[in-house]
């Protein structure tokens, strides 16, 4: 097994001697558009990483152009690829951990989400090295809403909607909904609202923008669930290859890409909530009614998550209780 693990890294990495100093190239699979903050938050650190690190080329490919979505993290576990961005949410079906980020109404604002993420932070980078990876930086999305085709007041006007889902706890609300998930990566939703594969989702502002999704919906409840995160990781072989001085670069670079682009989502949040009212969407707070229904979903799946995560999870919610 770590023999086909060596292998599969020394594919994924090209290496060129230039003089005395060996020059590497990464390719970084990201999931999301290119005109995405995330996406251009990334080709920054790919320029910082490659302009400070002394020989180490990292270069962005976005919207699932290498590897999609839901394959990236798998491609930098096996080396297929040395780093990536995913959404690390999606893959709570692994470990509870990487959902702390996606349990409704624990951490609605981007101040408790940055607290939550501190809070879990050690565990997080434990979790992934458990898995051959190496924690680099994340940065959230905007807070979640609810997109729809009509009026809704109610979890009674839901019943049957087909409801896209990017992780576990978003086809776990549909399903508490009497929605029906289907899980469709960003990439695929303009396609899937146009052929009615999905008739609604929950996902923040930027994704509705980016997906032009005025052109199918109606309706944008500004409900701030939560706001999930992508994360960008290194393949562990690939980061242990490294010298220290490109270890430091990821690192710096990192750091500093992951307080740019919190700056950056706190920036864009009602540009884009502004574009889907341009684009002729309604915006509007969810009516108490369905305010607290949706939060009894959430203290349902906030003991659903504290079940699932056991002692650890327990830990990181205390520590952001605190
Ligand atoms: N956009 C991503 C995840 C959360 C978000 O705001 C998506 O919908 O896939």
């Amino acid at each position: 097994m770590k023999i086909l693990k060596s292998l599969l890294a020394g594919t994924a990495l090209s290496i060129c001697v230039v003089g005395t100093v060996a020059a590497e190239k990464w390719d970084m699979p990201m999931a999301y558009s290119s005109s995405n903050y995330h996406s251009e938050n990334g080709a920054a650190f790919a320029k910082c990483v490659t302009d400070t690190s002394g020989g180490l080329e990292v270069v962005t490919h976005p919207g699932g152009s290498l590897f999609k979505g839901g394959e990236i993290k798998r491609a930098v576990q096996t080396g297929q690829a040395p780093i990536g961005e995913r959404l690390l949410s999606a893959h709570a079906n692994e470990n509870p951990l990487f959902g702390v980020d996606s349990v409704p109404f624990v951490a609605t604002s981007f101040d408790a989400s940055e607290k939550l993420w501190a809070a879990a932070q050690e565990q997080m980078k434990a979790a992934l090295d458990e898995q051959n990876l190496v924690y680099v930086y994340a940065v959230p999305w905007p807070p979640q809403g609810l997109y729809f085709k009509k009026e809704v007041n109610a979890v009674a006007d839901m019943q049957g909607i087909k409801f896209r889902a990017y992780n576990a706890a978003t086809a776990r609300i549909a399903e508490l909904a009497g929605m029906v998930p289907v899980q469709i990566e960003a990439a695929e939703l303009s396609q899937a609202l146009a052929t009615g594969v999905a008739e609604a989702f929950v996902s923040s502002g930027s994704t509705g923008y980016d997906r032009k999704v005025w052109e199918h919906l109606t309706h944008f409840y500004d409900v701030q669930a939560w706001l999930p995160r992508n994360t960008v990781f290194v393949n562990k072989d690939a980061y242990n290859a490294l010298d220290d001085k490109a270890k430091a670069a990821i690192t710096d670079c990192g750091a500093k890409t992951a307080a740019d682009g919190l700056a950056k989502a706190k920036e864009l949040t009602s540009f884009y909530l502004n574009g889907l009212k341009e684009g002729g969407m309604t915006i509007a707070a969810p009516g108490d009614g369905l305010k607290a229904e949706l939060k009894a979903f959430g203290e349902t799946m906030t003991s659903e998550w504290l079940d699932s995560a056991g002692d650890k999870g327990k830990a990181i919610i205390d520590a952001y209780s605190k």
